[in-house]
């Protein structure tokens, strides 16, 4: 109870997400809109700037022109860099962005760890210290074999760079294969000065608890976030996994399928009403470019009207052919 002569205790300010969504148009003018936090171009061909809150993922799009995805805020938004990592905050949230050559940090395991090492270093000096959500971009991911496999050693670094960071818990995160400069690993995110709520998929066998088979160190992510202000949920990169092994291996249509089960049991696990619409961003990764008529056909018949965005990516099992990601706003 609180006494009449008690001052009332500061509520925490309630928290509006960033509006996520993907428009054709000009990456100057996108960045002049008040409150723009990030501007994530897609392929060789986004353009260039020297804008920390500009990123240019080595995935290509298969539209043509690439559309631009656009983080908004309602707040001014301040920006700035220390060493390779870009930062923009605004309104309580806060963009970064980090992106190293393998070759300088003795490959996939050594970038991974250098990069976390940065950003929880960053992270540790700001109010938006919490982590709500991840990408991880690296190239060949399926190169190697059992152990050895790049994403594994990937998952090695992360850890490692994680270090008891995210005791409390992992945030939601994608790891994809991209076809850009080989040696480039590319690693953003979208943290906040109040913490989220992570949901797991009880169809999944939560990441961290993989066995061994899928290596050392099993994955460090969330199957979804709830962001503060409980207004959205980001959800980590989605593939046919049931239990923990991937189903209909090399079968595009029963791997949608089951992921589509997979993102429709999520909403219900984050108490949140069945099915997507026009303010829900997804993004589609598509190993084979041949696969992307097929998948985007999927979309206009299984979830009409939702924004995607199908990128040319490898998913970090090499008999997966499709991951799906992105937000759910209530
Ligand atoms: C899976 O369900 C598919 O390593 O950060 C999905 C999302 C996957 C994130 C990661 C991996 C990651 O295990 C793979």
């Amino acid at each position: 109870m609180v006494q009449g002569s008690e001052k009332p205790q500061f509520a925490p300010l309630l928290r509006r997400a960033p509006r996520v969504s993907y428009r054709v148009g000009d990456t100057a003018a996108a960045l002049n809109e008040s409150g723009t936090l990030a501007l994530l171009g897609f392929g060789a061909g986004s353009q260039k700037t020297g804008d920390p809150r500009a990123l240019q993922i080595a995935l290509e799009s298969f539209d043509a022109p690439a559309p631009l995805e656009i983080w908004q805020v309602d707040a001014p938004v301040t920006h700035g860099r220390v060493d390779a990592l870009r930062w923009s905050a605004g309104g309580g949230w806060l963009f970064a962005a980090i992106e190293l050559d393998e070759r300088e940090h003795g490959g996939p395991e050594g970038a991974a760890n250098t990069a976390y090492t940065q950003v929880r270093q960053f992270l540790e000096q700001r109010a938006e210290r919490h982590v709500l959500r991840l990408w991880n971009y690296l190239g060949a991911i399926n190169e190697g074999v059992g152990d050895a496999e790049r994403y594994k050693q990937f998952c090695d670094g992360r850890a490692a760079g994680m270090g008891s960071f995210f005791a409390d818990g992992f945030p939601a995160a994608s790891a994809i294969g991209h076809h850009g400069p080989a040696h480039r690993l590319q690693i953003y995110l979208l943290a906040c000065d109040q913490p989220g709520e992570r949901v797991e998929n009880p169809r999944q066998v939560s990441a961290w608890r993989y066995p061994r088979q899928y290596g050392r160190t099993p994955p460090s992510f969330a199957r979804a976030m709830n962001l503060p202000g409980n207004d959205v949920l980001a959800i980590s990169g989605t593939a046919a996994v049931v239990g923990h092994a991937s189903a209909h291996d090399d079968d595009l249509d029963a791997q949608l399928d089951e992921t589509l089960i997979n993102l429709e049991t999520l909403l219900a696990s984050a108490d949140m009403p069945a099915g997507f619409d026009t303010h829900s961003p997804l993004k589609a990764y598509v190993r084979h470019a041949v696969d992307a008529p097929r998948v985007r056909d999927f979309f206009r018949r299984r979830l009409p009207g939702v924004p995607v965005l199908l990128l040319h990516g490898d998913i970090c099992r090499r008999e997966l052919l499709v991951e799906i990601d992105g937000w759910r706003y209530a």
